[in-house]
């Protein structure tokens, strides 16, 4: 029967990471994939996770099987985390998923099960897994404008103009933060604006937050979130821990979905226990325990914090060297958006010719739609990369 089968397209993203792999030149610049990487180019462990790890070893006395949603302090701290008290908590169902990947799987079943016929709304461009879930699930799919191109910043009117053809029921997936691929982020004026076009339309938001802590910090990245969260009757949100914790390989992520009433709490609850039963039962347990532990500790919750500001701030930094340096070099400001781009990702606008020739004759790697993961850069990258651009005449 498996003859049957079809070749399916490949991630581009994994298939760059192989490439990158394979090329034996020792000067070669990875600026593919998403994954942190601190100035020696090495995506370290946080020092909580390791004492939390330790301390688990230590105190942990059985790995039996939790519950289907997952351990209830891990989405205690997770809601606190991301909503803090936007939402009463008696408002919110949650499970534990398999990374931000499960929960934006999990929110598109949910989704498909109480609508069969949605339409999800999509930003161009978006998360490519989006669209391959979503073509995978047989779910239809509207894309909006959300790049301009131009600017390097966001297309309000056009996002606005295209968000006006929403019906009831309809589904907006929204970034929370770190726009991937683009980098480009709504203001608060903007996400307001938009909030209030939902509720208008009576569409619902799902947001996808896996960046918290990236951008302009845990607060400020949670914002528009929790703005979403305490305006609408009802949203998904899909939080993964994979980048701010470090954890990627740990599978750590939930699904919230709120709600405004306990009644459809209750049923919100008892369908994603529902569905992680049907998809892998019981989730990951040992990076979720690892997180709750941090959250609720506070020297932990402290020494993480402050990590993860060290990471967010060598990331802005390296941004602002990239935009000085191409400023310098190529005397126009057309890059300034680098500066104003906010999390691992910049489009940088650049022709895929030109994109694979800076991967063939300098051995620097991004996206064919020539996104960069600021932190494949350092402090001596930097020019290499505003040298390069400028010599392939992007
Ligand atoms: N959503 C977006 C937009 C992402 O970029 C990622 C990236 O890794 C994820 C979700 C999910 O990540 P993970 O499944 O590794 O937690
Ligand atoms: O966009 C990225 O690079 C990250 C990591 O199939 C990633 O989100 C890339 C591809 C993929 C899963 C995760």
């Amino acid at each position: 029967m498996f003859e049957n089968l079809q070749a399916q397209p490949a991630d581009k993203i994994l298939a760059l990471m192989q490439a990158f792999r394979d090329d034996p030149r020792a000067d070669k610049i990875d600026l593919g994939v998403g994954v942190y990487r601190n100035a020696e180019g090495i995506t370290p462990i946080m020092r909580a996770i390791k004492s939390a790890e330790h301390r688990l070893w230590q105190e942990q006395t059985s790995k039996a099987y939790v519950g289907l949603a997952g351990d209830p302090a891990f989405a205690d701290a997770m809601i606190r985390l991301v909503l803090n008290n936007a939402v009463p908590r008696e408002n919110i169902a949650a499970a534990a998923t398999p990374g931000g990947t499960g929960a934006v799987r999990q929110a598109f079943e949910m989704i498909r099960l109480a609508n069969p016929d949605v339409r999800i709304f999509v930003s161009d461009p978006t998360w490519p897994n989006h669209l391959s879930i979503l073509k995978f699930m047989g779910v239809e799919t509207v894309a909006y404008r959300y790049f301009d191109s131009q600017s390097g910043g966001v297309d309000f009117d056009g996002m606005m103009a295209d968000l006006g053809a929403l019906r009831k029921g309809d589904v907006v997936l929204l970034h929370g933060c770190c726009h991937n691929p683009t980098g480009a982020n709504m203001n608060l004026v903007e996400w307001q604006a938009v909030i209030d076009l939902l509720n208008d339309k009576g569409a619902v938001p799902m947001i996808d937050l896996a960046y918290q802590g990236f951008g302009d910090g845990l607060e400020a990245d949670a914002k528009p979130t929790r703005m979403v969260a305490s305006q609408v009757p009802e949203c998904l949100i899909a939080t993964s821990c994979s980048k701010n914790f470090g954890i990627y390989r740990e599978r750590t992520g939930m699904l919230m979905a709120v709600s405004r009433n306990a009644d459809a709490t209750a049923l919100n609850q008892a369908t994603l226990a529902y569905l992680n039963r049907q998809d892998y039962s019981f989730p990951p347990d040992h990076g979720a325990r690892l997180v709750s532990m941090i959250l609720n500790d506070s020297a932990l919750r402290a020494d993480w914090t402050s990590e993860l500001e060290e990471m967010r701030k060598t990331m802005l930094g390296l941004r602002e060297q990239l935009a000085g340096e191409l400023q310098r070099l190529s005397g126009s400001d057309r890059f300034g958006f680098i500066a104003q781009h906010r999390g691992m990702f910049s489009r940088l606008g650049i022709d895929p010719e030109k994109v694979e020739k800076l991967r063939a004759d300098h051995g620097i790697y991004m996206i064919g739609d020539s996104r960069i993961n600021i932190a494949g850069l350092n402090r001596e990258t930097v020019p290499i990369l505003a040298q390069a651009i400028v010599d392939v005449g992007a």
